[in-house]
């Protein structure tokens, strides 16, 4: 212990209580008796508030706040006489404005970067993937047959500013979505226009005296939250992709043992990748290696966490200490010299932890400064100035440790870096890559569906334990499971994203995967990269076979320990794709109200998907389950599926 002890005289947890994680326990433990105080204590310190809870409550005006009666919601109304429903669907909104808007600009950030790369004002960056770049130009109508890569960059970039600026008309992705859900989307005049737009009125039309209809007002949270997922989120990706290589499969360690102790540590955590690629290239750095190993280190070893952690994986396979409920605990190994962090899921209780084990946090976006957090920002026209000060900063932290250090000896062996482009190769091979495969064995039953399960992880719930007890349930049923963000290294800490994880699987899935050497969850980046599921579900709707929208697909989605405002805009633009989308841990919505209803049921009758709840992750496997039968059975292919299973049962009955 370098510094004064924080833990307050609060609740006492048991860390085996709050967590799965066993070395997120161990490092709670080490906490107690530090004296350090981490997420989970202040959680149990403090009780959820019930109105707030249940977004039963309006502080939009000082008129108020003002207070509704969760149990009996339509008793009382506002001072200015708005409504239970109205009050929720404007909260719901600014939960989807805010969400949007983060994704949107971490998207717009990798835009800027991406022109000024391609003008030559920016060098040390370059296009990475300049096949991923004619795909992408291409998929939006830009010509590149015979055409310079620079100017069919200059092309797409233009293009892509519409996703953000554009006023009138639909964003250039649009022209990616499966017709029939398009023009649904055109009917219920949801198709998105530029984020900066969609996000205006959506604030606009939530202020106090605008908007007073939940469903007029639900519209608008449809197309602004369709503007994150088929815009923002969706350029973030290509991108990132574009600049820094597509992913492709790599086998990564994950979990706090992949710290070092004869090393300097660092670890980037946040979500925009040009930091991390560019504290990779000054970790190499010989000169800064040197002084590495001058002050007695074996080496630089540079780690991630969240969900640039989980981006770096996928296409560097760089090792990945943990997910967001790990962050201040990885601190309380004190082997961490230096956590860098730049947007987005970085908690300001992290300057407190890292006090007190003598690490230094550098926050490096001009976004986000933390209060007793260094500030180093990184200037992309010159990153190294950055981040090699970042690695000078984390060796002399190295050189004075005082800090008592353990490190938990849990490592867990992945692959991951799965993305659209992957799977249509390792399913089809390099001469037929497509989705057929994967199309066929979901209509022939072997697959009964495919589900993505996303999102963060939550002090509320115990830390991974709903994620990978519903992943468990899925592919014990068959269901094929894709994965991002935290829930992805929830999972991959469980073991499960390794092929051998087939033997957990139903038997048809566990035939494919065999057959195609695959993990039954696919891991495919960050919490931005659920674009990269939205794609793979287009591309299954234009295989065919399978209905002609997103609506029609068996598949569904989850959020099992959703925590932000970003998991809201990620269910809210997966709802409005046309996916029955369930969440965890709370709802923040009054049930049996008008609201709730046009959430739980009213969208699923105008075309698109519908939300779902349950805090059990059996249920909520049972519900992902009944909804992907129930669209087996809407297109005919339920029969398949008994068949497969009565040939699995047969020859099972054989061996015997
Ligand atoms: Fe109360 Fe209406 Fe003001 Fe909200 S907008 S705080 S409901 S008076
Ligand atoms: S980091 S949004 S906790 S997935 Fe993307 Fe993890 Fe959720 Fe943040």
């Amino acid at each position: 212990m370098e510094k004064k002890k924080v833990l307050s005289k609060k609740k006492e947890i048991k860390p085996r209580d709050v967590t799965i994680c066993d070395a997120t326990a161990q490092m709670l433990e080490k906490a107690k008796r530090d004296g350090v105080e981490t997420v989970f204590d202040r959680a149990a310190g403090m009780r959820a508030c019930p109105i707030g809870a249940d977004s039963a409550c309006c502080k939009h005006c000082s008129m108020g706040p003002c207070r509704m009666n969760a149990r009996d919601p339509y008793a009382k109304v506002g001072v200015c006489g708005a409504t239970i429903d109205t009050i929720m669907s404007r909260n719901f909104a600014r939960m989807v404005a805010s969400g949007s808007a983060a994704h949107t600009d971490h998207g717009m950030s990798m835009l800027n970067l991406f022109r000024e790369v391609v003008k030559g004002n920016i060098t040390d960056y370059e296009i990475k993937d300049p096949n991923k770049l004619k795909e992408v130009a291409s998929s939006i109508g830009i010509e590149v047959e015979g055409r310079e890569i620079h100017d069919i960059a200059m092309d797409l970039y233009e293009e892509l500013e519409r996703t953000y600026t554009q006023v009138e008309g639909e964003i250039p992705f649009a022209k990616r979505v499966p017709e029939k859900t398009l023009e649904t989307w055109r009917k219920l005049g949801i198709v998105p226009r530029g984020a900066m737009r969609e996000i205006m009125e959506l604030m606009h039309r939530t202020h106090m005296g605008v908007d007073q209809d939940y469903e007029n007002i639900t519209t608008q949270i449809n197309r602004t939250a369709l503007a994150d997922g088929w815009g923002g989120s969706m350029v973030a990706t290509e991108i990132s992709d574009i600049l820094f290589g597509t992913p492709s499969p790599v086998s990564v360690e994950v979990n706090m043992g992949v710290l070092k102790e004869d090393h300097v540590n660092i670890i980037v955590h946040g979500h925009e990748p040009n930091l991390f690629e560019s504290m990779l290239v000054s970790v190499n750095e010989p000169s800064l290696v040197d002084a590495a190993k001058k002050a007695g280190a074996a080496g630089i070893n540079l780690v991630g966490m969240c969900c640039s952690g989980a981006e770096m994986m996928s296409r560097h396979g760089i090792p990945h200490a943990g997910n967001f409920m790990s962050t201040e605990a990885v601190l309380v190994t004190g082997a961490v010299d230096a956590m860098t962090v730049d947007v987005q899921c970085i908690k300001q209780g992290l300057a407190k932890v890292a006090d007190c084990y003598g690490t230094h946090l550098i926050t490096t976006n001009p976004r986000c400064h933390i209060e007793g957090a260094q500030h180093m920002e990184l200037d992309e026209h010159n990153p190294s100035a950055c981040t090699d000060g970042i690695v000078i900063k984390a060796i002399s932290r190295f050189r004075n440790r005082t800090a008592e250090i353990e490190i938990p000896n849990i490592k867990n062996i992945g692959i991951h870096g799965f993305s659209h482009e992957y799977i249509n190769y390792m399913l089809g091979g390099s001469f037929r890559a497509s989705y057929t495969p994967l199309n066929d064995n979901i209509i022939n039953g072997r697959i009964r569906g495919v589900a993505g399960v996303v999102g963060c992880t939550n002090p509320r719930v115990k830390q991974d334990w709903v994620h990978v007890e519903l992943v468990k349930e899925l592919i014990k049923k068959d269901v094929l499971v894709l994965q991002t963000g935290c829930s992805q290294i929830a999972l991959a800490k469980a073991g499960l994203t390794t092929p051998e994880a087939a033997i957990l699987a139903g038997p048809g899935l566990h035939e494919v995967c065999e057959t195609v050497g695959m993990p039954p969850v696919l891991g495919l980046g960050s919490c931005v990269d659920n674009s990269r599921i939205l794609i793979a579900a287009s591309a299954m709707v234009r295989e065919g076979g399978l209905g002609h929208s997103i609506a029609e697909l068996p598949a569904a989605g989850a959020a099992p320990e959703w925590m932000s405002e970003k998991a809201i805009s990620i269910g809210q633009y997966f709802v409005a794709s046309g996916v029955y989308t369930v969440f965890g841990v709370t709802f923040p919505i009054v049930k049996e109200t008008k609201f709730h209803k046009l959430l739980f049921e009213g969208l699923e009758e105008q075309g698109l998907g519908k939300w779902g709840f349950s805090a059990d992750p059996y249920e909520m496997a049972s519900m992902m389950i009944a909804h992907i039968d129930k669209k087996r059975q809407e297109l005919g292919i339920d029969k398949a599926r008994e068949r497969i299973l009565m040939d699995m049962a047969d020859r099972q009955a054989l061996k015997a």
